[in-house]
């Protein structure tokens, strides 16, 4: 109880990378603790490919919370940038947050990246996502049982994104790990990423969320012309011009769709989710273009924006 003895808690501020394999909602849980829509979500697995910061900031404290790419053998040089922005991601951080699938065994990798902590010494806090799949407390306790011995976390938090369940709680739990010291980021900062990029990632989302299977995986998007009214302010809404890259001219065909129509709906829900996010109405020009085996050369990479 406070009295007039008790201190307040000192401010808390540092760095924590959420980590863990493909599809087990670490953007989704980025984007609940944030309670904004930031990072791109899929239900395929590989949809985040770059370590993006995004900063929380409350009352007490200041978390930068890094979502990273899923953890995965890099079979191209995409997979090995990806790789790459995970390592980059761990050495800076004070405390990791391996994020799993409760719904889905523990993978090699998941033991690997524990084992790795532990032995760091970074400490790992377990968020066991997707509670909301559970059907029953059995299954609840069993999870969480299984998790504490096989992974040995400094601690475990239930959690969901989708429903929002003990998300505060999850920040509150990073939030311990952290140096005493001031906000790194100014309170009203959300993001560490560029309006293009923001932009690009929006606009790669729902070509995630349109095409099937391995289309989404040799896709990126390329914004050529971003005019905004922050750089003009006469015009009161955003022009972009962006080309989504494919690598072959099959998937080109798959992604404008017959008569046009996949093509449209990408467009559509681009413009509208880029509206929200800035506020401004948007000019959306979009193209696909092929650029065979992008992913696999380091000019491909280079001109699809992902060089560090
Ligand atoms: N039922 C349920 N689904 C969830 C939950 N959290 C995320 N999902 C879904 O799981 C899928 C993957 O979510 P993401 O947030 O993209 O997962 P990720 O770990 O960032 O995936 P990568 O970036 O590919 O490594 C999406 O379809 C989400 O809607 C949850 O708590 N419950
Ligand atoms: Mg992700």
């Amino acid at each position: 109880m406070a009295s007039a003895m008790s201190k307040t808690p000192a401010y808390r501020a540092g760095y924590v990378t959420l980590i863990g394999p493909p599809n087990a909602g670490k953007s989704s849980i980025i984007n609940a603790l944030l309670g904004e829509k930031l990072a791109a979500v899929s239900d395929k697995p590989q949809t985040t490919r770059n370590a993006v910061r995004c900063v929380l900031t409350t009352e007490r404290y200041q978390i930068i919370v890094i979502d990273t790419p899923g953890l995965h053998k890099p079979k191209y040089a995409l997979g090995a940038f990806m790789a790459g922005e995970i390592e980059k991601a761990l050495g800076t951080v004070d405390a990791a947050c391996l994020v799993v699938d409760v719904t889905k065994p523990l993978d090699d990798s998941v033991r690997e990246i524990s084992e790795r902590m532990a032995r760091s010494g970074v400490p790992l806090v377990l968020a066991a996502n997707k509670i909301d799949k559970l059907r029953d407390r059995e299954d609840f306790w069993k999870y969480l049982e299984m998790f504490q011995a096989k992974l040995r976390p400094s601690s475990v938090v239930p959690v969901s994104a989708l429903k929002g369940t003990n998300i505060g709680e999850l920040g509150n739990e990073l939030a311990k790990y952290l140096p005493e010291g001031s906000a790194i980021y100014d309170g009203d900062v959300l993001m560490d990423a560029t309006e293009r990029f923001l932009a690009a990632e929006i606009i790669r989302e729902r070509v995630f969320e349109a095409a099937e299977q391995e289309v989404p995986h040799g896709t990126a998007v390329v914004i050529e012309e971003f005019k905004s009214p922050d750089e003009y302010p006469d015009m009161k809404r955003i022009s972009i011009r962006a080309d989504i890259i494919v690598e072959r001219p099959g998937q080109k065909g798959i992604l404008i769709g017959r008569g046009g129509r996949m093509l449209k709906k990408i467009k559509t829900e681009s413009k509208r989710d880029i509206e929200r996010r800035f506020g401004w109405p948007v000019t959306l020009d979009l193209w696909v273009k092929v650029r065979p085996g992008w992913r696999k050369s380091n000019e491909g990479m280079k001109m699809a924006g992902y060089t560090r």
